[in-house]
């Protein structure tokens, strides 16, 4: 049996759940405060991080990406997760990289700063979920020293009063644009899911779609994103409402109008924070020298290199760098480097097209690999070459 540590109301156990259910991988779902994680993943892992997925020969992974890798490289893959064409391919990997990452700031506004309408719930939850079993009436204070922990997180993504409008309008035209898109198709790039669906349950899920007040706005708004965050939920492909929807994923070439609007929306709202990520671990790097399987974050309380600034519509966010972004990244630029000149035309055409090149272009001197639960440092990382 395979045991999932999270909670429902954690961004990320909704990627790691979501495959784990559309595979049809059988697992038991434990809270984050069972006497497992509590008395052995948190001394194993040495961090305090969920989800962690605890294999059948008792294997502790926490990460959703190694999560999702693991389970693929044991042969549990029913629905593959990794198209094979080099566009598609190409595609779902930027929205993993986008949904896990780039909406993390939409998700932590909608969840902090409408207190009156989410409190009530979010409250309940945490102390529920922390202490399996504890009587709701000590669930409140309980809650209160974890939920300011989150709070403390928003802020370093730069989650503020100052910066919310901007985060707001940004996210409501995302939502519109995948909404255009799922009123077609069922998934990102075709018939069934893949690693970008995955990685968009991040927020998707537990924030907007089951909060209470981002939950309202999905519901009047996007009702096609609330159905798709249902489908993501439930075993197989499950999309009894595409009548006809032809196999497979889309054949190089063949990417709908309605992803290529999304992509120029990721490009035009996500590279400006990733750019000045990018930007400030080279800096870093220049600085100090490091080697292979270093720790990235000596101080485990302190999980960034530095501060960056960009702009997001207008509006200058200050925000803490994120070095696991260029872990997923990675991801894309390892698949295009391997596919041949001729194959990665048609990526490249596209990419240019809705001016998602830089995804491609712009890369960490250093890769940025996992190794003992934590984020480390590889060895160089290739420049891009056309
Ligand atoms: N890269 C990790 C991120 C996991 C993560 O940020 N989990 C949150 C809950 S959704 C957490 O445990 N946060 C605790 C903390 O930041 O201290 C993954 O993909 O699993």
């Amino acid at each position: 049996m395979y045991y999932l540590y999270g909670a429902p109301f954690s961004a990320f156990t909704a990627k790691a759940r979501s495959y784990l259910i559309k595979q049809g991988i059988p697992f038991e779902e434990r809270a984050f405060g069972h006497p497992r994680f509590m008395g052995d993943i948190i001394p194993a892992a040495q961090r305090m991080m969920v989800p962690v997925l605890e294999t059948d020969d008792g294997l502790f992974v926490q990460d959703t990406c190694d999560i999702l890798d693991c389970l693929n490289q044991r042969g549990l893959e029913k629905l593959p997760s990794c198209p094979e064409g080099a566009v598609a391919r190409a595609v779902t990997h930027l929205f993993e990289l986008f949904g896990g990452e780039a909406l993390l700031r939409a998700g932590m506004f909608y969840r902090w700063f409408f207190d009156e309408e989410n409190m009530p719930f979010i409250e309940n939850q945490f102390g529920l979920f922390m202490v399996p079993g504890l009587p709701a009436d000590q669930r409140l204070e309980l809650a209160l020293s974890q939920t300011g922990t989150m709070r403390q997180r928003a802020a370093a993504l730069g989650v503020t009063e100052a910066t919310g409008p901007a985060i707001e309008k940004s996210f409501l035209d995302f939502l519109g644009a995948f909404n255009d898109h799922l009123e077609e198709h069922p998934y990102l790039v075709g018939e069934t899911p893949t690693l970008g669906d995955y990685g968009l349950q991040v927020m998707l899920y537990a924030h907007l779609a089951r909060d209470p007040y981002p939950s309202a706005i999905l519901k009047n708004q996007a009702q096609a994103v609330v159905r798709f965050t249902e489908r993501m939920n439930q075993p197989g492909i499950c999309s009894p409402e595409y009548i006809d929807y032809p196999e497979g994923f889309f054949v190089d070439g063949g990417v709908p109008e309605t992803l290529k609007a999304m992509m120029k929306w990721v490009a035009a709202d996500y590279l400006p924070e990733l750019e000045a990520n990018i930007a400030l671990h080279n800096q870093w790097l220049g600085e100090n020298s490091v080697e292979e399987g270093d720790p990235i974050f000596p101080d485990e309380k302190q999980r960034t290199l530095g501060p960056i600034q960009f702009k997001l519509r207008g509006t200058e966010i200050s925000c803490s760098a994120r070095s696991y972004s260029l872990y997923i990244l990675q991801r894309l630029q390892d698949w295009v480097d391997q596919l041949s000149p001729e194959q990665r035309i048609p990526v490249l055409l596209v990419f240019n097209e809705t001016g998602c090149m830089p995804f491609l272009e712009q890369r960490c001197s250093h890769r940025v690999e996992r190794g003992n639960y934590k984020e480390v440092w590889g060895g160089p990382m290739r420049p891009f070459s056309k």
